[in-house]
């Protein structure tokens, strides 16, 4: 054997175009570039150039392209990672459908149901599977356990589900808007995760407000959902607690309770004065490293693997549901009443 043939046969990596590259964008950049096997980061595009020539600075052989347009067609991208505002991903997602390149998207797909569905139709009329959303909780090994835990039936028949979602602080400009699409959507995804239905109505109950909270930000928020089976879900999204980053979910069963989040290796019940304490991550970079790093991987195998899509991954049909659930608890929050979740039909 040449060694022209040796190095033929040998799997190329793949080559990964970044669109945003913020704190997310830059964050996955890292992780493609230090920890990703089978991958490397080939171009990256920011709205703002200094950004995006600082973080391409970072990964050997990126190059600097100036619209998100040029990467998805790029002949040095085999895969797009969509990093930019929720407002883009529409637009993005269905140009690299268009281009046949797998296309993995920061959630959320979209900031409203017809441009989510608009997503799905594009992917259906392409007759392939290319988009992954990034619900990356669903690689999280709690998440995981408590999944397998509900399949087994360990807690029986899951009658409640009660979310905690609290971060330390928000970006400037986060309205009421984010903390449903940004922050909710993840709970509301887990609701067709754990109990493989989503929720059918949602109704948004507003108590007094923070004042840490910007002019107008309604935190904390509870959010109550059901399902068709007769499930009940709340979540308190409290995102401008002050303190750090804390995400939980309590199952209850007709035949038992699961609980993840609590991170009991952190609480120390022995501080002088005997108070109950300990820590909580800063935010939900190194909560979810490891959920991340997974998902980023079991992507890249996907695609070497000819799926495009890995197994545990949310689809664009899972953006879809998210967004439309996550209209209706924008809708409830000016009424505060429950509000229907309207869908389309699925493609089939
Ligand atoms: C942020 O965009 C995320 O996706 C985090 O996971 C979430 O916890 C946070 O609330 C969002 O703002």
């Amino acid at each position: 054997m040449t060694p022209q043939e040796t190095q033929q046969d040998l799997p190329r990596d793949l080559r990964i175009g970044v669109i945003g590259v913020g704190r997310m964008g830059a964050d996955h950049v890292e992780r493609i570039t230090r920890r990703t096997k089978g991958a490397r980061v080939s171009a990256i595009n920011d709205f703002r150039r200094e950004t995006a020539e600082q973080v391409a600075a970072s990964a050997p052989g990126a190059r600097v392209v100036d619209s998100p347009e040029e990467l998805i067609a790029a002949d040095e991208v085999d895969a797009v990672l969509i990093t930019s505002p929720g407002q883009f991903h529409r637009d993005q997602a269905i140009a690299c459908i268009d281009a046949g390149k797998p296309v993995l998207c920061e959630k959320p797909l979209a900031m409203n149901p017809a441009d989510a569905y608009d997503v799905v139709r594009a992917e259906h009329a392409s007759g392939q599977r290319y988009v992954s959303l990034g619900f990356m909780r669903r690689f999280d090994a709690e998440y995981a356990e408590l999944k397998d835990a509900l399949e087994a039936g360990e807690v029986g028949t899951p009658m409640v589900l009660n979310c905690k979602h609290r971060n330390a602080e928000v970006p400037p400009g986060f309205t009421d808007a984010h903390m449903v699409y940004d922050s909710a959507v993840h709970e509301i995804d887990a609701i067709s995760f754990f109990l493989d239905e989503p929720a059918t109505s949602v109704q948004t109950i507003i108590p007094r407000s923070t004042e840490n909270a910007p002019d107008g930000l309604h935190d904390p928020m509870l959010l109550l959902f059901r399902t068709a089976s007769g499930v009940v879900v709340t979540d308190e999204l409290y995102v401008n607690t002050g303190a750090g980053y804390e995400v939980r979910t309590e199952v209850v069963g007709s035949r038992g309770t699961a609980t993840i989040g609590l991170d009991i290796s952190r609480v120390t019940t022995q501080q002088p004065g005997g108070t109950w304490g300990g820590s909580v991550p800063a935010d939900f970079r190194p909560r979810f490293v490891a959920a991340y790093d997974a998902e980023v991987q079991a992507w890249v195998d996907a695609i070497a693997a000819g799926t495009n899509i890995a197994e545990r991954s949310a689809t664009a049909w899972d953006g879809y549901l998210a967004a439309a659930v996550c209209d209706a608890a924008e809708k409830s929050l000016t009424s505060q009443d429950a509000i229907e979740v309207q869908l389309e039909a699925r493609p089939a």
